[in-house]
């Protein structure tokens, strides 16, 4: 059976990495609508070996839409992933707007994909530093238990968007050159103050809340409890905007219930689902940002024991942030709808 599709955002960063996905994966369209603001109608776009036309996506958009990929942030989220909904479209929403909705299965396939049963038209995709953290998580929650979780990031400008990864691009070239940086965008586009992002390091992704954390350290908190089914867990985030274009690294220290051993965190992870091991210090081995660019896996190093918590380990994890922390795992989601006929 072949479904008709709808990209939602499909010019943005990750609107095309959601057709490269599709394309790449040979997902079964039988129509596909590509949407945009008002804005980027009217662009051309290739998809296999045809050129569409992007038109701006209304609520009459979804008629004999099967699946909707929103990817446009969340207000476009808010506006229309109801309506799509309303006319037969079932969404997997890339964006904030829906994912702590109790209603709303918020999934990482590899981790929570029954909760995709209990779907009523929106599934939230979780924001990329949670997806690559839970990814890892879960095996060893599964088998250990997990107590607490302190993760620190170093994330890329993409994600950001494309004006975010055009300033770095321009900083880095002012820098060298010696010329002003003159800093508008980051690190929070419409926000008063600017830094430099070119030889730089921001702790501040997205705005703060009341509490202090950053609404960035805030979803990586809520949406682990929520994917991994355990309120009680104890998170913390620290999230850092680094000077690189592609994927996000985390620093994350975990706790669990039972003794373990380097060794058997190893093979949990060499074992999980869309997770690849690269953990050999005695040959330099660990996963890095250039490297992990382009590809789909979780990648996991560094795997060491706390030196003062017996059941304290910490971990290095590194993905593509455009890849599995958004269009793959929306596509995967939509693959999940498909084969498990969820739709
Ligand atoms: C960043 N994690 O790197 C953000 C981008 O909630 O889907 C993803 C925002 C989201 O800036």
């Amino acid at each position: 059976k072949m479904y008709n599709v709808a990209v939602v955002g499909a010019t943005g960063a990750v609107g095309q990495k959601i057709l490269e996905t599709l394309e790449k994966k040979d997902f079964p369209i039988d129509q596909l609508k590509l949407l945009s603001s008002s804005r980027s109608a009217g662009t051309k776009m290739k998809f296999k070996e045809a050129i569409y036309t992007v038109e701006e996506a209304t609520p009459e958009s979804f008629e004999n839409v099967d699946i909707a990929l929103f990817s446009a942030g969340g207000s476009v989220s808010k506006a229309l992933a109801n309506e799509a909904v309303k006319k037969g479209a079932v969404v997997v929403d890339n964006t904030s707007a829906y994912r702590m909705d109790p209603e709303v299965p918020l999934v990482v396939p590899e981790v929570n994909e029954e909760d995709i049963k209990k779907h009523k038209g929106i599934i939230a995709n979780p924001n990329c530093s949670t997806i690559q953290m839970v990814a890892a998580l879960k095996p060893i929650q599964d088998q250990l238990g997990l107590e607490r979780v302190i993760v620190s990031t170093y994330q890329a400008v993409s994600g950001a968007g494309a004006e975010a990864v055009e300033e770095l691009k321009d900083q880095s070239q002012a820098f060298l050159d010696g010329e002003d940086l003159n800093p508008e965008l980051m690190p929070v586009k419409g926000e008063e103050h600017h830094y430099p992002i070119a030889f730089n390091a921001l702790p501040q992704i997205d705005v703060f809340q009341e509490n202090g954390y950053t609404f960035e350290e805030m979803k990586m908190i809520n949406e682990t409890k929520k994917i991994l089914h355990k309120d009680a867990l104890n998170v913390a985030a620290t999230c850092v905007r680094l000077p690189f274009f592609t994927s996000h690294a985390e620093s994350v220290y975990v706790e669990v219930n039972e003794p373990t051993s380097v060794k058997i965190l190893q093979g949990l992870l060499n074992d999980a689902d869309g997770v690849t091991l690269q953990d050999d210090p005695d040959n330099q081995v660990y996963p890095t940002p250039l490297d992990a660019a382009g590809k789909p896996d979780v990648f996991v190093g560094r795997i060491r024991q706390d030196l003062d918590v017996k059941n304290g380990y910490h971990l290095w994890i590194v993905s593509d942030n455009l890849l599995k922390g958004a269009a793959w795992n929306s596509v995967q989601i939509a693959e999940s709808l498909i084969k498990n006929e969820w739709l």
